[in-house]
């Protein structure tokens, strides 16, 4: 556990603030658990059936094995499967919902809705093999259709999306190791059923079921969910924008819209400007209305429209201690149940959305796409009515805030290169670029807040490697000034000459965390722009402070797909040697990538140089 809580002043003083206010926060908490399960940080029980719970003694002098004579590989093998079966889930339920809307949508039902970017769906379409030359509702019905059988077809077949969007190789890689994901749900049921008591008992064949399943998110629920998002709400392109507490205005109606799927937050963003919404905010006594974002529905929104951004995971509670916040508007995934605890200090309004996710204590408003507008009205009128019951002396917003330039897709960035690829990949061959990297998850409050993230994308534009990244690290970045054009002077001269010349930051936002598949289709670009596999590529990744089940997906997927990868707190692997070593070294012979764990941020960077700076001497070598 860290001592410093925060690299942010916002969250330092936010912290402070819930203190004098009596609220217990996230961090509170954590230090109530101490000393946490040994067993458990080591992926050493295992409660799968009731002759358990079983735990193994890592020392060798308690139970070698569970009741069933499951082994220390067996049981953390299971474990990690069920972590990336879980997180996949997650991914998954959030494209599929993607994908029913935009079909519901196409057949007619969802007026709130509509195609915004017909060439991002004609795009799409070419890639699956559909013919573009007809109807535009013609073509979204076949992606729809199609999309959606990725979700239940029941052949042997590669997922269509992962067979459209992978390169050659990595597709031939997986069909020799038998990793080729089928259909997500399938991927995530056969994951939960070799986890069951007495089914696969081999880590090896179980880490290979958990790398099918995690490619089942990257390059199916996950991809489905950001494409089809950009089809309705639109592709991103570079935005101004703004981060920290600070976005929150005293004299306005503050909405925070928190989780992560932009069906709902879309709406709350357009239904905030109606003006008559704005006149009875007014009416109320307030100057307008404010909508700001956190976590991954508030990138989604920020990258399409450029709305601010209150903070990431960590700082969910303290936005509502600053006690100017009328309502916290929430979806699902990463939603802190004590968010009605803190509320409950103050006046905001916790308001729940999504049948899934229901949180006792809180508001539910329950969310139907098919009155998408009256229900985003709805809330947004509850915000505002709930402005005049404000406690005046509670209030204290920190001043923080952050400009920068978000809504870096994959065809933004190639739009910024002037129309290819080759600016870039010109400038890796000549060294002014000497890299890539992918910095990307959560925050963890077993480490000082934000500092991983910063400190090692700091380093890597040092070092001349272009960082792009998603999820809270993102709105780490951009608090840090990372996504300001002027970053570039932290950049080394090779890197800041290429973003003076093109006008963008050091670092490039990619979005929420179901856009880390827009990282594996720009490797994948470059890839096979250079005619050779993804992991003959400089590039790295790293997710510093990771906590979710998803982070675990995430980072099997780009493991899988051949890319070096840092996770910065431990995962409970350490209970198996024969786990750890399959995943931080043999794995490398097969797919190219590997797992690296390192807390320190210096260290991170560190690997991820050496990785890069290895890969890139192959390369040029390998090129003559
Ligand atoms: Fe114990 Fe085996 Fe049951 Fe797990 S599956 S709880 S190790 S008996
Ligand atoms: S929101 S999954 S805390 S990145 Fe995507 Fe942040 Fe991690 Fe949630």
């Amino acid at each position: 556990m860290s001592e410093k809580k925060s690299y942010d002043k916002a969250t330092e003083e936010g912290i402070k603030k819930a203190h004098s206010d009596g609220v217990e926060t996230i961090w509170d908490r954590l230090e109530a658990q101490q000393p946490q399960c040994g067993f458990g940080q080591l992926g050493l029980c295992c409660r799968n059936c009731n002759m358990g719970p079983c735990r193994i003694d890592p020392f060798g002098e308690g139970p070698s094995k569970g009741v069933c004579g499951a082994t220390a590989g067996t049981i953390v093998s299971r474990n990690l499967v069920r972590m990336i079966a879980a997180g996949a889930a997650a991914h998954g339920d959030h494209g599929r919902e993607v994908a029913l809307v935009f079909k519901e949508m196409v057949e007619g039902e969802l007026p709130g809705y509509e195609i915004k970017d017909q060439a991002k769906l004609k795009a799409i379409a070419s890639k699956l093999g559909i013919d573009i030359h007809r109807e535009i509702k013609e073509i979204a019905e076949d992606v729809a259709r199609i999309a959606l059988l990725d979700f239940g077809k029941q052949d042997e077949k590669m997922l269509a999306f992962a067979n459209a969007y992978a390169p050659e190789s990595l597709k031939e890689l997986w069909k020799n190791i038998n990793v080729a994901p089928r259909n997500i749900d399938r991927e995530i049921t056969e994951s939960m059923h070799r986890t069951n008591m007495g089914v696969d008992a081999d880590p090896i064949s179980l880490s290979l079921q958990g790398i099918r399943t995690a490619l089942g998110d990257g390059w199916g629920g996950s991809l489905i969910g950001s494409e089809f998002s950009d089809v309705m709400f639109g592709t991103p392109y570079p935005v101004e924008s703004t981060a920290n507490l600070g976005v929150l205005e005293e004299d306005k109606v503050n909405v925070i819209v928190h989780g992560h799927v932009p069906i709902l937050s879309e709406k709350i963003v357009e239904a905030a400007e109606d003006e008559d919404m704005i006149e009875l905010a007014k009416s109320k006594g307030a100057a307008g209305i404010v909508v700001a974002g956190m976590c991954c529905t508030g990138n989604e929104i920020t990258m399409r429209h450029g709305i601010p951004t209150a903070g990431n995971f960590l700082q969910q509670e303290l936005a509502i201690t600053t006690g100017a916040v009328d309502a916290m508007v929430v979806d699902y995934q990463c939603i802190m149940p004590s968010l009605v605890d803190v509320a409950d200090c103050y006046h905001t309004k916790v308001i729940t959305t999504s049948e899934k996710a229901k949180i006792p204590g809180a508001e539910h408003i329950e969310f139907y796409p098919q009155q998408a507008d009256e229900i985003a009205r709805k809330i947004i009128k509850r915000a505002i009515e709930n402005y005049p019951a404000r406690a005046k002396d509670k209030i204290k917003i920190p001043s923080e805030k952050m400009d920068g330039i978000v809504g870096f897709s994959v065809e933004s960035i190639v739009e910024a290169l002037g129309g290819s690829l080759n600016p870039l990949l010109d400038a890796i061959k000549e060294g002014t670029i000497k890299g890539i990297a992918g910095i990307v998850g959560c925050n963890n409050p077993k480490l000082e807040h934000d500092k991983g993230h910063i400190e090692v994308a700091k380093e890597l534009i040092a070092n001349d490697i272009l960082v792009v990244g998603t999820g809270c690290w993102s709105i780490a970045a951009m608090k840090a000034g990372l996504f300001k054009v002027e970053g570039a002077k932290l950049a080394g001269d090779g890197l800041k000459a290429v973003c003076e010349q093109l006008g963008i930051p050091p670092c490039l936002h990619m979005g929420s965390c179901v856009d880390n598949t827009r990282i594996l289709v720009a490797i994948s670009a470059i890839a096979e722009a250079l005619g050779v596999k993804t992991s003959d590529l400089p590039v790295a990744g790293a997710a510093p402070e990771w906590m979710s089940e998803k982070a675990v997906s995430i980072g099997t997927y780009f493991i899988a797909s051949g890319v070096f990868t840092v996770l910065g707190t431990t995962p409970p692997i350490l209970g198996s040697s024969e786990v750890v070593k399959l995943l931080t070294e043999d794995v490398e012979e097969v797919t190219g990538g590997k797992f690296a764990v390192e807390s320190n941020p210096h260290k991170i960077a560190g690997l991820m140089l050496r990785h890069i700076e290895s890969k890139r001497a192959q390369l040029l070598g390998k090129r003559g």
